[in-house]
C-alpha cells in the first residue's frame, strides 16, 4: 500500500514537472500560424518583436510561417535572416518591398553585413534583399498554402506591403485575387500604427508608421476584410522595455544580436517603448487577458496621417486597451519573451 502511494506521489511529481517544460503545447489549442511583416530598421522594437515571436514558436505557441520587409534597404532582409537563424530557424521564407519607404539602413541594419574574418560575424544566407522574393508574392504563396481562416498578420512597420497585397491579381498560386485571399485564409490582422488616445496632451498624434505611407495605411484601413485590432502609439509607451533588462539577461551568448541592435539604436538606460511587441503578444496570444478591447467601430486615416476611430455596431476595427494591472503582465511577459534563448543554442 505505502509502495503504490509512494509510486503515485512520484507520477504526480513527473507530471507537474513535465507540465512546466517549454515547448509544450497545452491540450486542444493550436500553434498559431502568423505573418510578421516588418520595417524593420527603422526603430528596434522590431528586432524584439521577432525574438518574441521565436521565443513564442519555441513554445509551441505560433508557428512563424514568414516575414516580409517594408523597409526598402538591400540589409534589411539579411538582417531579419541573421536573426531567424540565431533562432535556429533559417528556413523560415524572407520577402521584401521593392520601390518602398526609408531606403536608409538605420543604426544596426549593418550589422548583417559584419564580418569576423572570412564569415558574417551573424551567421546567415541571404546576402541582399536584391536576392530575396518580393514581399506581396511570398505573401500570396504563404497564404494559399494555408487552412482557411487560420492567418494572424501580423503589420508592425507601413503598409505598403498588406495594401498591394489587396490589389494583387490572381496567379500560379492561388484563382484568387488579393483581397478575396485575405478574406478567405487570414483571422485578424494585428496591426501596431495609429493613435487612439491623447499623447502627452495632443488628441491629433499622428503616429509615424502611418506618416511615412498615408495613402497605403488609408486603403489597408479601409478595404481591409478581416477583423484589425489596431495598437495605438499610446499602448507600446506605456509599457517600457526596461533597460536592466538588455543589460542582465542576454549575457548567454557573448553576441546577441538582439542586445546589440538595442545598444546601437539607442543604449541602455535608455528603456525602448514596445509598440510591435504588443501587436505580436495580442496576435498570439489573444485570449490571456492581456489587453482589453474597445468596442467595434471604424478607423479612417486623414490626409495628414491622423488615425481616427468610429464607433461602429459591426466594424471590423477595435484597439488595444490596458489597465494597470495588464500593463504590468505584458511587461513581465514580454520581458522574458525576449530574453528567452534559443532553444537549440550551442555552447
Ligand atoms: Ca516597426
Amino acid at each position: 500500500m505505502q509502495v503504490r502511494s509512494l509510486a503515485r506521489r512520484l507520477f504526480l511529481v513527473i507530471m507537474a514537472l513535465t507540465s512546466l517544460l517549454p515547448g509544450r503545447i497545452v491540450a486542444g489549442s493550436e500553434p498559431v500560424a502568423v505573418l510578421f511583416d516588418t520595417d524593420v530598421g527603422n526603430d528596434v522594437d522590431d528586432v524584439l518583436a521577432l525574438g518574441v515571436l521565436h521565443a513564442l514558436e519555441s513554445r509551441g505557441a505560433c508557428r512563424l510561417l514568414g516575414v516580409t520587409v517594408t523597409k526598402d534597404s538591400d540589409l534589411a532582409g539579411p538582417f531579419v535572416d541573421l536573426i531567424n537563424t540565431f533562432y535556429g530557424r533559417p528556413d523560415i521564407p524572407i520577402g521584401v518591398v521593392r520601390n518602398g519607404k526609408t531606403p536608409d539602413p538605420g543604426k544596426y541594419l549593418p550589422l548583417a553585413g559584419e564580418k569576423k574574418g572570412d564569415h558574417f560575424r551573424y551567421p546567415h544566407r541571404l546576402e541582399s534583399g536584391r536576392n530575396a522574393p518580393e514581399a506581396v508574392a511570398l505573401l500570396r504563396k504563404l497564404l494559399a498554402a494555408q487552412p482557411d481562416g487560420s492567418v494572424a498578420l501580423v503589420q508592425v512597420g507601413f503598409s505598403t506591403n498588406l495594401a498591394r497585397l489587396l490589389d494583387s491579381k490572381a496567379d500560379d498560386v492561388s484563382p484568387l485575387a488579393g483581397r478575396d485571399l485575405v478574406a478567405k485564409k487570414v483571422k485578424v490582422l494585428s496591426v501596431m500604427a495609429g493613435a487612439f488616445t491623447p499623447i502627452n496632451g495632443n488628441a491629433h498624434y499622428c503616429e509615424y508608421n502611418v506618416v511615412q505611407d498615408i495613402a497605403n495605411c488609408r486603403k489597408l484601413a479601409d478595404e481591409w476584410p478581416t477583423e484589425v485590432v489596431w495598437s495605438g502609439f499610446e499602448i507600446g509607451i506605456a509599457v517600457p522595455y526596461p533597460a536592466e533588462s538588455i543589460l542582465r539577461d542576454f549575457g548567454y551568448v557573448e553576441d546577441h544580436p538582439v542586445a546589440e541592435s538595442y545598444r546601437r539604436y539607442n543604449p541602455p538606460p535608455h528603456n525602448r517603448p514596445t509598440w510591435d511587441l504588443t501587436s505580436v503578444l495580442y496576435a498570439v496570444h489573444p485570449d490571456r487577458g492581456y489587453f482589453d478591447l474597445s468596442p467595434p467601430g471604424r478607423v479612417t486615416i486623414e490626409n495628414d496621417g491622423f488615425s481616427k476611430f468610429e464607433r461602429k455596431d459591426g466594424g471590423r476595427h477595435r484597439y488595444l486597451k490596458m489597465n494597470e494591472t495588464q500593463r504590468a503582465r505584458v511587461q513581465e511577459a514580454l520581458v522574458q519573451l525576449t530574453s528567452q534563448p534559443p532553444r537549440a543554442l550551442k555552447p
